[in-house]
């Protein structure tokens, strides 16, 4: 199911899919000849493990996987049944991936990637540019040499996970924990525009894969550090750099504890038109209420679109000492598994979560737009950034006239076959060769004279048509 998704057969939300179909074959295996037991049972039968429960509103529920655990039956017996999405706690990391320079290893990533797909499990890919768990040769390294190895490192792993990965966390923990600016690194010393460089060359890289900026104590809205991360992703949608998600770790302990404006949290990310998931997800003695919480809190934001949590027993736990997971050291179910079973049946059924760009069938014929003379009006320019055999990515610049803009539609006709594969800061409609893209929520208006952007990566070779743009 993983592996022969290609990105335009590739649902946006990985489960929303199977649930549809699941609930179709149901509905023509019961038949109007079971409205009897209809009457009796209730409409949607709760779900009895985690991965089944959070695939009835579309979402998923995962875990990390060690490599080295792989050996123990009582691991991977829970690790199958309850989980439908996998991250590798340590296996996917710069040290384990690349521990001599432009020498990559995979062997152990590939055990759990492959554990994960043989078992019908998606994989969130972590993590590309980190100042941690860097090797040696890296850590020693500074500068434009420094820059073009983190380059160099994250082509080299997504090559090799080309088309495979559901998320990349693509970025990690590159925030300061105190004042919500950047933190100190190696990498951020050659340059506050590193994250996104990466951001732009995973792109590139693997236009399939959905790429997150991650991080720790993000969750309350009220600190520094969460302000700090969504003032850069908001500036990163704004410029078009190339994000779509952001992971909250979720590692709530005394010291980091769980509030509830984690919902604000959530909701104010997905406001600015990324996805959200909750990626490392544990919970210092394991409140049953709490973790009721942070599920209620995923369930309540459309673009939640996941939970994992960091490992499968307490023993497994790089906390051990605080039991904070969802199954003892015997494998056995703790109350807040019950609770989190719970509330993902509870939870609200979340059919089309993401504001899908509606494939309008064009009525024809279509009036060519005018594009409006003198004052009013917006233009559009399109800018070829980054080209590959076979792809391209472009920033459109979308600038208002001589008066303000409130919603704006671009549209042009590609010259020889280009399609878009991956499209952001917009929604798009193709009819053909002809391409429509609207502004998204957020950046419909411009003031007079200003400008915002949007981009998308395209298959094919790259091409700059002239492109009109018009506001209502
Ligand atoms: O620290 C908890 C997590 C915070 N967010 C990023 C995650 O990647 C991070 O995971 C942890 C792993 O759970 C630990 O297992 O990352 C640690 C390293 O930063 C991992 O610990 C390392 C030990 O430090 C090493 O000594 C050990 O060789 O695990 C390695 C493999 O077992």
């Amino acid at each position: 199911m993983v592996t022969s998704s290609t990105p335009s057969d590739r649902p946006r939300r990985p489960f929303s899919g199977l649930h549809r179909t699941l609930a179709a074959a149901a509905v023509g295996l019961l038949g109007a000849a079971t409205a009897l037991v209809a009457v009796t049972a209730p409409a949607d039968a709760a779900a009895s493990t985690l991965g089944a429960a959070a695939a009835q509103s579309g979402r998923y529920f995962g875990t990390a996987i060690s490599a080295n655990k792989l050996s123990d039956s009582t691991y991977t017996t829970i690790a199958n049944r309850e989980f439908n999405m996998v991250t590798a706690e340590n296996e996917m990391k710069i040290d384990a991936t690349e521990p001599q320079q432009g020498q990559f290893n995979f062997t152990q990533a590939d055990r759990v990637y492959n554990w994960a797909v043989q078992n019908g499990k998606q994989v969130r890919g972590h993590t590309l540019a980190w100042h941690s768990q860097q090797p040696g040769w890296m850590q020693s390294l500074s500068g434009s040499a420094l820059r073009q190895a983190m380059i160099n490192h994250i082509n080299g792993v997504m090559a090799h996970y080309k088309g495979k990965i559901y998320q990349w966390d693509v970025v990690n923990e590159a925030f300061d924990d105190g004042t919500g600016g950047r933190r100190d690194s190696n990498l951020q010393r050659t340059g506050n525009d590193w994250i996104e460089v990466a951001f732009r060359t995973a792109r590139a890289a693997d236009p399939a894969a959905k790429l997150c900026y991650n991080d720790y104590n993000i969750d309350n809205w009220t600190w520094a550090k969460t302000q700090g991360v969504y003032n850069m992703v908001k500036d990163f949608k704004q410029r078009g750099v190339p994000i779509d998600c952001v992971g909250l770790q979720g590692h709530f302990n005394s010291g980091s504890a769980y509030n509830p404006n984690f919902r604000t949290t959530l909701q104010s990310f997905a406001a600015l038109g990324v996805d959200v998931a909750i990626t490392e997800l544990d919970v210092e003695g394991a409140s049953p209420t709490t973790y009721a919480n942070i599920v209620n809190d995923c369930l309540a934001v459309s673009r939640c679109v996941g939970i994992t949590v960091w490992g499968v027993r307490d023993s497994d736990s790089w906390r051990s000492s605080q039991t904070p997971l969802l199954f003892d050291g015997n494998g056995n179910k703790k109350p807040a598994y019950t609770s989190v079973l719970n509330a993902l049946n509870g939870g609200t059924t979340n059919p089309s979560p993401t504001p899908t760009p509606t494939p309008t069938p064009t009525p024809t014929p279509t009036p060519t737009p005018t594009p409006t003379p003198g004052g009013g009006g917006c233009s559009a320019t399109l800018q070829t950034v980054n080209s590959w055999p076979g792809g391209f990515q472009t920033e459109v610049t979308v600038r208002a006239g001589g008066s303000a803009v409130n919603g704006w539609t671009v549209k042009w006709t590609w010259p020889s076959g280009q399609s878009i594969s991956s499209l952001w800061n917009g929604t798009q409609s193709v009819s053909g060769s002809s391409v429509t893209v609207r502004n998204a929520p957020y950046n419909g208006s411009i003031a007079a004279g200003s400008s915002t952007t949007f981009g998308f990566t395209g298959n094919g070779s790259a091409a700059t048509p002239t492109a009109t743009c018009t506001s209502p």
